[in-house]
């Protein structure tokens, strides 16, 4: 089989997240560098109109997926707390430093002014190297600029650790990655199988549509409980649900973006939430989605398998499928 993985262009929301815009040739002119000067006149506002929207990447290749890397675009992820234990509550300390030679220390400065997306500075996920375990946490930030948060994990074995955030003034928000080590005895396990339909907590959450390398899918998640549709889902971090994609065998980040929002006259509150993404390369992912209700947030987990290099034409099933010849 085809096992050349091509890393294609990635489409839409993707690209909002992982920052691609430049040379995108919209017409407007020469496109300026991040480090503006600050006697640029306009302010703030003159940053918003040529932010690229769906479709503006489609013809952008080779970009890298988000999480990989601990350091890109000049900011580093200096994740402090190491190693843990397993099953204690342990803190996790880090920050982001941006590169240079200005802060107390002659390194990097600590960053201490964010733009909020989906409500918040800086989301951070961990999730271990099996994606068995998953968590979705919302630190708190010092002045000086070092977050923290409390975090328990039940497993000893490799994990990854991911910030995704947005600088204030950067055009595009970025996602670092870092390893974090959880001391104790370790069982790796298999990547659990496929299934369109994940269970947690008496809620039975189905998922339609397919993932595709290289191109926009839509993919609605629709919650049950005791067998009936959910039809009020609450409000949580400006949508229905947030939902996380991590490639199997080096965790790429996938942040997924929302089709529509509450309050905006056709969203509504189940039992379907639906979404747009976009997966880098064919392969296996695990697919997380948090969802709130009665004042609970949930987490549900599917397997997926997404064929193909590019353009991704069938849809796998299951994980047993694509090894004939
Ligand atoms: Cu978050």
């Amino acid at each position: 089989m085809n096992t050349g993985l091509k890393i294609t262009a990635f489409a839409a929301a993707v690209a909002a997240t992982f920052g691609t815009a430049y040379g995108v040739g919209t017409g407007v002119g020469p496109v300026t560098s991040e480090k503006k000067p600050a006697s640029e006149h306009g302010g703030h506002g003159g940053d918003e109109e040529t932010a690229p929207e769906k479709g503006a990447a489609e013809s952008q290749g080779d970009a890298v997926p988000g999480g990989l890397q601990i350091s890109e675009r000049g900011y580093t992820l200096d994740l402090k707390t190491a190693r843990i234990g397993a099953d204690k509550r342990e803190k996790l300390r880090f920050a982001v430093v941006k590169d240079g030679k200005d802060g107390k220390d002659g390194s990097g400065k600590k960053v201490t002014a964010y733009e909020k997306e989906h409500g918040k500075e800086l989301h951070l996920i961990v999730a271990s190297r099996d994606l068995t375990t998953y968590r979705h946490l919302h630190p708190t930030r010092a002045a000086d600029g070092t977050w923290s948060t409390p975090v328990e994990l039940p497993e000893a074995g490799g994990y990854r650790v991911f910030a995704d955030f947005k600088p204030a003034g950067a055009k595009e928000g970025l996602t670092l990655g870092a390893d974090l080590a959880v001391a104790g005895k370790y069982a790796p396990k298999e990547l659990p199988e496929h299934d369109a339909t994940a269970s947690v907590d008496g809620y039975e959450v189905s998922l339609r549509g397919d993932l595709k390398a290289g191109k926009s899918a839509d993919l609605t998640l629709d919650v049950e409980k005791n067998g009936k549709p959910v039809t009020d889902l609450q409000p949580y971090l400006g949508s229905y649900g947030h939902l996380v994609a991590l490639r199997s065998g080096d965790l790429a980040y996938l942040h997924v973006h929302p089709n529509g929002e509450p309050g905006d006259g056709r969203t509504r509150p189940g039992p379907g939430v639906s979404f747009a993404a976009t997966a880098p390369s064919g392969g296996a992912y695990r697919l997380f989605l948090d969802f709130k209700h009665e004042g609970v947030v949930r987490t549900a987990a599917f397997t997926v398998h997404v064929g193909g290099g590019s353009g991704g034409g069938d849809s796998a099933e299951s994980g047993d499928s694509g090894h004939s010849h």
